[in-house]
């Protein structure tokens, strides 16, 4: 199976609470390339924009301030079947949900500040990738 790519967030929360070196050692230890990564804060438009399918929803606000409320870590992960094995290693959006030792269970506290963030799909792969790496292909 080909390489695919997928955009991983290290959330504000995770960043915070100095979980960024615990993460990128799942993603090592899992066996992602990283491609790509940027150290950055989301406008709080910015924040808008990338969740614009969350656009209406109860959760939409609070989502994009806490999104834009500190510094993420953006990253392209590659890796066979990387889109699935990256929510995998994510575990589900509720952090009191996922299984033991996924990246939410071990690092997320609530549902919105569950510490990372990963696409749902190729389609979404291909927006989100874009959306930080403007011109950055899916594939090589
Ligand atoms: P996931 O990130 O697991 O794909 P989505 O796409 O349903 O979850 O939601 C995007 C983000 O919105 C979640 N990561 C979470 O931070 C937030 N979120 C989702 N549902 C809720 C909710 N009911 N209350 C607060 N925040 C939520």
């Amino acid at each position: 199976m080909a390489a695919e790519r997928t955009l991983a967030i290290i959330k504000p929360d995770a960043v915070a609470a100095n979980n960024i070196g615990n993460i990128l050692t799942i993603v090592e230890n899992k066996k992602f390339t990283i491609k790509k990564a940027q150290m950055l804060r989301l406008s709080k438009r910015r924040a808008e924009g990338f969740y614009a399918t969350h656009y209406g929803k109860s959760f939409f606000s609070d989502l994009t301030d806490f999104m834009s409320s500190g510094p993420i870590l953006v990253m392209v992960l590659e890796g066979e079947n990387a889109i699935t094995r990256w929510r995998e290693s994510m575990g589900v959006t509720n952090p009191a949900e996922a299984a033991p030792g996924t990246i939410r269970k071990l690092y997320g506290t609530s549902v919105e500040r569950n510490a990372t963030h990963g696409s749902d799909g190729v389609q979404t792969a291909a927006f989100e990738i874009s959306y930080f790496f403007p011109g950055y292909e899916m594939a090589e």
